[in-house]
């Protein structure tokens, strides 16, 4: 078989990242076919997690793979936090929409997520640790939210300049 095609990623402050993702209504083929596409662009860019926001696809679907081997993919359909632990804990974040920063950001240290595999299949997973995080990051990118602006207007601005010019130079 062939490798599945690459999506490209959105780049902050591309105003597309600050779109509200639409439910899934069937996980039918069309959903079956973006979610192989969305391993291979998160594995190539050797990220942990990918929203489909960042591909430009406003549908709530999230793939990770937080194993060190990279063998052990979810896709999250529909998620919704069930609980979330009132304990949190500031950690390091990146993102693949703002490449090059890394920050912290407050979250819970676990959630318990439901949501529906790649089969349509209604599970509920028990997360913390980087899973937590990860999953919790890539939920805020399906309300068009992007880990940047848990900082100050000053380093988001900071952030938005330093992006902004990379994208010039990278067009020049
Ligand atoms: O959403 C994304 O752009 C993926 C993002 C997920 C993420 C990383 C770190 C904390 C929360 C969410 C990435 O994969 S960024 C690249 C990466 O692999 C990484 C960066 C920092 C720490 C750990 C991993
Ligand atoms: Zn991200």
């Amino acid at each position: 078989m062939n490798d599945p095609e690459l999506l490209p990623i959105l780049r902050y402050p591309d105003p597309r990242l600050h779109t509200v993702a639409r439910p899934i209504t069937a996980v039918d083929d069309r959903v079956r076919a973006i979610i192989p596409r969305m391993l291979a662009t998160m594995y190539a860019a050797h990220g942990i997690g990918l929203a489909a926001t960042q591909v430009d696809i406003h549908e709530r679907l999230i793939v990770i793979d937080v194993s060190e081997e990279r063998d052990q993919p979810m896709v999250l359909i529909n998620p919704e936090i069930e609980w979330a632990s009132p304990e949190t804990r500031k950690g390091e974040e990146g993102c693949l929409s703002v490449p090059g920063i890394y920050d912290g950001v407050e979250r819970s240290v676990a959630v318990r997520v439901r949501a529906l595999d790649g089969e349509g299949h209604s599970r509920v997973i028990e997360a913390e640790g980087m899973l937590a995080v990860c999953i919790q990051h890539e939920m805020d990118h399906l309300m068009g939210k992007v880990f940047v602006e848990y900082l100050s207007p000053l380093k988001r601005n900071r952030i938005k300049t330093k992006l902004l010019k990379a994208e010039r130079a990278a067009h020049a």
